[in-house]
C-alpha cells in the first residue's frame, strides 16, 4: 500500500461517495479524509465537514493533516447552476483557487475533475476532439473551463502537479447524482428497479457521452498514478466511455425489464443537452496514459440492475 495523505472535497457526492471507497481501498481508511459541506448520513471512515469557500478552514486541515493529495469533488452541476448562476460561480471557482492555493503551499497533487460540459455553441458534436472551440452555454461549463486554465497555469507558473479528466454523465447504483443534466440516466434504472413508469426530462433523441462509475473511478486514479512527463495536457482530457440516448437506454433496459414504461416531458435541460456533444474523442488520453474504458451500454445496464436489486432485497 502507498503511503499518501489524501482529502477529498465534496466527498458526500455522487463520484466522491464512490471514489473515496477506492481511495480507502488502496491508501488505507486512516488515510484518507472525507470532507464536504453536508455530512453523510452515517460513515465508519475519516469525515469532516468543510465548506470549500472557507480558505482558512482549508489551510488548517491541509497542514495540520500533512495532505499530499487532494481529490476536489466540491462542484455545482450545469442543471443547478442555471438556477442560481452567481452560486455557482463562487463555489466553482472561489473554491478551486482555494484548492489550488493550498496545493502551491503544501506541495499538494491535485485531481481537478472537468466535464464535457465544456463544449458547446460550435464546437462540432460528433467525436469531439480534444483541441475543438469552447464555448459553453451554462455557467457550470464556463466555469469548468475557466478552471481547466487555472490548473494549468498553476501548473505552468508554481508547478503544481494539477490533473483533469473531463467526465462524461456518471452512471453508477452507489448514489444518487446531484444536480446534473445527465442525471436522468441514474434515476431511470431506480424507476425501473421499483417498477415505477419514469418520466424523462431530456427529449427521447438526446444523445450524450455516458460512462459508468467503475470507469470513472479507475481512470481517475490511472491518471492520478501516471508518470508527471506522461501528463502532457493540463488543462483536462477528453476520456470517453458510451453514448447513448435515453431511448436507447430505455431499450437496453426493457431487454432485461419487460415491460418499463419511458415518457418523455424535455424541461430547460433538453437545450443544456443540446449544447453538448454527443460523443467524444479521447485519442489523447489512450495515447499518453493508457486510458481505456471497460464497460459499454448493455454491461453497464445489467450490472447496475443486478446491483440495484440486491441493495432492494
Ligand atoms: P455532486 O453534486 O454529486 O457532489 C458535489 C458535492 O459537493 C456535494 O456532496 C455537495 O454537498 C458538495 N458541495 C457543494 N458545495 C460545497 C461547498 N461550498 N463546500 C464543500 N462541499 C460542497 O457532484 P459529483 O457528480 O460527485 O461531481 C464531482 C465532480 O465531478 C464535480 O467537479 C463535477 O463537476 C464533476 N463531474 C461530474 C459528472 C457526473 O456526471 N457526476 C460529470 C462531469 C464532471
Ligand atoms: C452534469 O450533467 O452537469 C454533469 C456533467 C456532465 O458535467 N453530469
Amino acid at each position: 500500500m502507498k503511503t499518501e495523505t489524501i482529502l477529498i472535497t465534496g466527498a458526500n457526492g455522487q463520484i466522491g461517495t464512490v471514489l473515496g471507497q477506492a481511495l480507502r481501498e488502496r491508501f488505507g481508511t486512516a488515510n484518507v479524509l472525507s470532507t464536504d459541506i453536508r455530512e453523510p448520513a452515517a460513515y465508519d471512515f475519516p469525515f469532516e465537514t468543510l465548506d470549500v469557500l472557507d480558505r482558512n478552514a482549508m489551510f488548517e486541515l491541509v497542514g495540520s493533516r500533512g495532505v499530499t493529495q487532494i481529490y476536489h469533488l466540491a462542484a455545482i452541476l450545469s442543471a443547478k447552476g442555471e438556477l442560481n448562476p452567481q452560486w455557482a460561480w463562487e463555489v466553482n471557482m472561489s473554491g478551486l483557487f482555494n484548492v489550488l492555493e493550498a496545493a502551491k503551499k503544501f506541495g499538494c497533487k491535485v485531481f481537478n475533475p472537468s466535464s464535457i460540459a465544456v463544449y458547446g455553441g460550435e464546437t462540432p458534436k460528433i467525436d469531439t476532439p480534444q483541441h475543438a472551440v469552447l464555448q459553453p452555454q451554462t455557467v457550470y461549463g464556463i466555469s469548468k473551463v475557466a478552471g481547466e486554465h487555472w490548473s494549468n497555469y498553476f501548473y505552468q507558473k508554481f508547478g503544481v502537479d494539477v490533473r483533469s479528466v473531463r467526465y462524461p454523465g456518471i452512471v453508477g447504483y452507489q448514489s444518487m447524482p446531484g444536480g446534473g443534466t445527465t442525471d436522468y440516466a441514474v434515476d431511470i434504472f431506480h424507476h425501473a428497479v421499483r417498477g415505477e413508469r419514469y418520466t424523462c426530462f431530456l427529449a427521447d433523441h438526446a444523445r450524450l457521452p455516458m460512462m459508468y462509475m467503475d470507469d470513472a473511478v479507475r481512470a481517475t486514479i490511472e491518471i492520478m498514478d501516471a508518470p508527471a512527463e506522461q501528463i502532457k495536457i493540463r488543462t483536462s482530457y477528453n476520456i470517453s466511455g458510451m453514448n447513448f440516448t435515453p431511448a436507447e437506454i430505455t431499450a437496453a433496459i426493457q431487454a432485461e425489464v419487460p415491460g418499463f414504461e419511458v415518457a418523455y416531458e424535455p424541461d430547460f435541460r433538453q437545450k443544456i443537452a443540446e449544447s453538448w456533444p454527443e460523443n467524444i474523442d479521447d485519442a489523447e488520453a489512450r495515447a499518453d496514459w493508457g486510458w481505456k474504458p471497460a464497460y459499454n451500454l448493455p454491461d453497464m445496464t445489467r450490472d447496475m440492475l443486478a446491483n440495484l436489486r440486491e441493495m432492494a432485497s
